[in-house]
């Protein structure tokens, strides 16, 4: 075992000032026990922590670090950017540009506005398209994670759901009774809320592909069908590709899949590692929001100069030769590593995986939806990822996140991470 006894010590510090010690509940090691470890410095596919440990890691500050910790060229950006003022709440160039390179990759989104975290853009989005429809209920899918808007903690995953808490106090009961929850790849679950509420329903918010109750894909035809009903009853669907967008092609789920939403939800990887979001549509659906339209939404940080400018060199980068076709490679690699070191113990998992984003479930079923990973052996999960850390990789306390692989991620990285997690498969067999 590695010694934490610094990050023992921050953590009794950050205790007596900082709500449970953390800024985001889901950091908390509440789930595995044990202490969260303080992150000093992070470079390429590795963190180290205040006890001078190093780790691997696979959370990627929850997906934005597609390129690898303090990628050059973003640091460059940075830099250079900085020297001329950090926030002028006004309109800048790198707005434009970094809209440019958006609409390159959504050809769905006609107008764009950023703001600054993934919570903010689903917020937006579904005020939006209440404001667009004038109805006011909305079509959720049970483990979805879209934020912590109050629509949104209704049967929530991520660490809603670590935490056991996946509807929250203090969302108003009237609220919640406005948000309508279906099953995710079940598309009779939807069609009969759409009976039940018969031109009450302004939208459908998805996770195209789910990522916060660990890595979910939709089965053929779920997605374009999810559209087709939700048109039928005159209702707009909102893709929250937050986690997808970027990560699992350049154009996201969208892109994959060859389907267009009516309003996209992004972040993370489009700030490249500064707090971002963004909601982007069809012109007549985005010309509701102010100024253009009735709809209010604002910020004063929103489109900061530094944010605009670290997205844009990460989107750049990722439009070099075979980016994506590397991030497969990788994620291909760590997946049958990972399978045949499971078959060698002897133990059936689920290996869920759409490029660089994936999720082990140890179940011999396949992972379809909320139920099916809640249903996967969480029992010794905790062994699990202390196993992981011992071993030196770095994954998020949780059973319900997803892995995010980078292209800083080196063919040895993967070997290690390999072996790392057939000692943690043995311990939880032993
Ligand atoms: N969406 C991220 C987790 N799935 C956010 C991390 C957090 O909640 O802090």
């Amino acid at each position: 075992m590695q010694k934490i006894q610094t990050s023992q010590k921050l953590f009794s510090q950050a205790q007596k000032h900082l709500v449970g010690g953390v800024n985001s509940p889901v950091r908390a090691f509440k789930a595995v026990g044990g202490n969260p470890l303080f992150i000093v410095r992070a470079k390429g596919s590795r963190v180290w922590d205040a006890d001078g440990n190093e780790y691997i890691d696979y959370v990627g500050s929850w997906g934005p670090a597609i390129l690898g910790h303090a990628d050059s060229f973003v640091l460059n950006a940075l830099n250079q950017v900085m020297k001329n003022g950090t926030s002028f709440g006004a309109p800048t160039t790198l707005e434009i540009e970094l809209a440019l390179e958006v609409k390159k990759a959504y050809p769905s989104i006609d107008l764009i506005r950023f703001v600054n975290s993934g919570t903010e853009s689903s917020m937006a989005a579904i005020r939006l398209a209440r404001g667009f429809t004038a109805k006011n209920k909305i079509i959720k899918f049970e483990g979805c994670y879209h934020g912590h808007g109050d629509s949104l903690l209704v049967k929530a995953g991520s660490g809603a759901q670590t935490l056991g808490i996946p509807d929250s106090a203090g969302v108003p009961s009237e609220f919640a009774a406005l948000t309508l929850v279906a099953n995710y790849n079940d598309i009779q679950s939807v069609k009969n809320i759409f009976q039940k509420n018969k031109n009450e329903v302004a939208c459908v918010i998805i996770e195209p592909i789910m990522g916060n109750m660990g890595c979910i894909l939709p089965q053929p035809h779920f997605l374009k069908e999810l559209i087709n009903v939700a048109h039928e009853n005159h209702s707009l669907v909102i893709f929250d590709e937050v986690m997808t967008g970027f990560r699992v092609a350049f154009g996201g789920a969208q892109e994959l899949f060859n389907l267009q939403a009516d309003i996209t939800c992004l972040g993370k990887i489009i700030g490249g590692g500064l707090p971002v979001g963004a909601y982007g549509g069809r012109r007549e659906i985005m010309e509701y929001v102010a100024p253009l339209g009735p709809v209010y939404q604002a910020g004063t940080l929103s489109g900061n100069p530094l944010a605009m400018a670290a997205g844009l060199v990460t989107l750049k980068k990722l439009q070099e030769k075979d980016v994506y076709k590397k991030l497969e490679e990788k994620g291909h690699f760590l997946e049958e590593g990972i399978k045949s070191a499971a078959r060698e113990v002897g133990i059936s998992l689920q290996l869920n995986r759409v490029g660089s984003m994936f999720s082990v479930f140890f179940s011999d079923k396949p992972v379809l939806d909320a139920a099916g990973a809640l249903c996967s052996n969480t029992k010794n999960f905790s062994t699990f990822f202390h196993t992981l850390l011992d071993n030196g990789i770095y994954t998020a306390p949780s059973a319900f996140e997803a892995g995010f692989i980078s292209l800083a991620h080196t063919v040895e990285d993967l070997e290690k991470t390999i072996q790392a997690y057939k000692q943690a498969i043995l311990k939880i067999h032993e």
